[in-house]
Parts: structure tokens; sequence; C-alpha cells
């Protein structure tokens, strides 16, 4: 198991004020920050790190709203990193999401859902590896 995960927050997240506040939350759970960059995805790239959801019918949406605006990238180090990160962020629907979880404070609806978590070891590598290179994690 590794103890890596890797997140973005979303742009809907980004452009309310959110970040500083779902940052500091991340970092009080118990999450290092191993790498972090403000960016902006082109069509173009949300459509290629969302690949996995190509057949999926929400996929025009989401690529759309992905690089719809700022998003904060970002590597996480804990203990069991992907599973304890899923945990703190919540259900992808933040109606279904528990009291306290990240997308039930900040999220509006399951499409602008406020923060991305990893879903497997391999995803957080690949992931982490589509926004970062070696000289810029540690
Ligand atoms: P994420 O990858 O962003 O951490 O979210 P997740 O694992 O909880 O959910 P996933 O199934 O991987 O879906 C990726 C993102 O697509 C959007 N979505 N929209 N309109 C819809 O029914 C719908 N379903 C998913 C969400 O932004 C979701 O986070
Ligand atoms: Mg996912």
């Amino acid at each position: 198991m590794s103890n890596r995960t890797f997140t973005m927050v979303k742009p809907d997240a980004t452009g309310k004020g959110y970040t500083g506040a779902i940052l500091d939350q991340i970092i009080k759970a118990g999450f290092s920050i191993k790498a972090m960059k403000w960016t902006k995805l082109t069509k173009e790239q949300a459509g290629e790190f969302y690949a996995v959801h190509k057949e999926r019918p929400f996929y025009g949406e989401l690529v759309e709203f992905m690089s719809s605006g700022t998003i904060v990238a970002a590597i996480l180090e804990k203990e069991n990193a992907v599973a304890d990160f899923r945990t703190l962020i919540g259900a992808t629907n933040p109606a279904n999401a528990e009291e306290g979880t990240i997308r039930k404070k900040f999220a509006a609806s399951v499409g602008e859902n406020a923060v991305h978590g990893s879903d497997s070891d391999e995803n957080a590598a690949i992931e982490g590896d589509f926004f970062f290179s070696a000289l810029e994690r540690f």
C-alpha cells in the first residue's frame, strides 16, 4: 500500500474562495503536501486526465467544468493516503456525503463537487505524474 494520493481543488471551490479552508482541513487531517500548483487545464488536458470516464454520459460536462476555471493540484502523503483521503472528502454526490466531509461542506452538486481524490494507488501515481515533474515534488 502506498502512502501517497493526488488531489485537485476543483474550479467551483477555487472560484468561491474555498481553497484555503479546504487545504486547511486536509492538513489538519494529517496529510502533508509533497507538491502543489495553482493552474488551469485546457479542455484537451481535462479530457486526457479524465479519459477513463470517456464513455460515461457526464464526460463532456465534466471536461467543460474542469477546464472552466483555476484548480489547485497537489500530491499528499499520509499512511493509507488513498482510502483516508476519500473518507475525508466524502461521497461523490454531496447530498450523500457524511457530515463534516469536504464535499458536504463545500460542494454544490454531484458534478461540481469541490475536490478530486484518487481512487487507487496506481491512479494516484499516474495522476501525480500528469501534473508534476521530478523537479516539482519531493
Ligand atoms: P473524483 O474522481 O473527481 O475524485 O470523483 P469520484 O471518484 O468521487 O467520482 P467519479 O465516478 O470518478 O467521477 C468523476 C467526477 O465526474 C463528475 N460526475 N458527474 N453528473 C454526474 O452524474 C456525475 N457523476 C460524476 C464528478 O465531478 C465526479 O467527481
Ligand atoms: Mg474518481
